[in-house]
């Protein structure tokens, strides 16, 4: 009797041991606010898990700062990872929200396409997609709630017909290169086709050669290095941002021509340094794009999460800058 008593015992004991392991890790796996759990928080915060493109550019950094600030200034919990510039790594970053419940999902698609799988996963567990920045190419648009950002074709558009404006009276070819945004990429496309489709109105205005300079300062450099390798008459830059249109100004200069004038140079962001070029005169031109994205962000978060109707589409407000204008902006410029 003993012996089955003891053994009674140790097993009792074994049982409860193996009860308390059980009772531990399900506490862990289901997570909390100390190891990040997902989902809205006991307080009642709300959890936003983003996946952001990289840090490319001046853009894109402030595009961050004020997603991260307007998050802290709203009470939202953000989870922030930076793919630079992988799409896999976006894909990654989504599935881990997923994983993490957390209560919506944000981001800004480094390219447009290959995106159906992973947000059917999201809308399937039940977590609200925000598309910000940059859209996707997605036939399904129950996938998302909402997409808030520029009109890139507006942008290349304004950008071109400027261009035609400055030259209505050429009477010979104006040769142009183009730098684009990474391959595959919204803002990439989209600008090209604005632009393409605004200088066609002139037919001396001729875009002999356009290569990706992935929106990048280094990018922009080398891509331009090329292209003044390649061709003996360039008189227009267009560079899909101002970053890439910065790291030209270093070739032309190298190449011993005048930017801004030997090259007329027309970007698109208006972010500080590009504004700077532009009141030096050495850019001729910018379509702004505002990165200023975090507020509306954030109350559409609050929004979608509360179960409230939200646009399909929200397009971000902005300009246009000549060098004139640049100086008087300079001063009061958030960015
Ligand atoms: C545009 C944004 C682009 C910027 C670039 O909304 O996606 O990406 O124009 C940035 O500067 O890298």
């Amino acid at each position: 009797m003993m012996g089955k008593m003891r053994m009674h015992s140790a097993s009792w004991r074994a049982a409860t041991v193996l009860a308390s392991v059980l009772l531990v890790g399900t506490m862990a796996a289901c997570g909390n606010s100390d190891t990040g759990g997902g989902g809205t928080k006991d307080d009642g915060k709300i959890t936003m898990g983003f996946s952001q493109v990289g840090a490319e550019s001046g853009w894109r950094t402030a595009n961050t700062t004020s997603i991260k600030e307007s998050a802290t200034a709203a009470g939202i919990e953000l989870k922030f990872d930076d793919a630079q510039q992988k799409q896999e790594n976006q894909i990654k970053a989504i599935r881990n929200y997923i994983q993490q419940k957390v209560d919506v999902i944000a981001f800004s698609p480094v390219v447009e396409s290959g995106w159906d799988t992973v947000l059917k996963e999201a809308k399937d567990a039940g977590i609200p997609v925000i598309l910000t920045d940059r859209s996707v190419d997605s036939a399904d648009k129950t996938l998302y709630k909402t997409f808030l950002g520029s009109d890139f074709v507006k942008e290349g558009k304004l950008a071109g017909e400027w261009l035609v404006e400055q030259k209505k009276t050429a009477t010979g070819p104006v040769n142009i290169v183009e730098l684009q945004g990474n391959t595959g990429a919204a803002p990439a496309n989209d600008r090209k086709k604005g632009f393409g489709e605004a200088i066609a109105a002139n037919p001396n205005l001729k875009i002999i050669a356009s290569q990706p300079g992935d929106f990048t300062r280094a990018g922009g450099k080398q891509v331009m290095e090329q292209f003044l390798k390649a061709n003996k008459q360039i008189d227009v830059l267009f560079a899909h941002n101002d970053d890439m249109g910065l790291g030209a100004l270093e070739a032309i200069t190298a190449a011993g021509k005048v930017p801004g004038k030997d090259i007329t140079i027309i970007t698109v962001d208006a972010v500080k340094d590009g504004m700077q070029a532009l009141a030096d005169g050495k850019f001729n031109f910018i379509a702004e794009c505002s990165p200023l994205l975090g507020p509306q962000l954030m109350d559409l978060a609050k929004k979608v999460h509360a179960g409230e109707t939200v646009p399909a589409r929200i397009e971000t407000e902005e300009t246009t800058f000549t060098q004139e204008q640049a100086k008087e902006a300079l001063p009061n410029r958030k960015y």
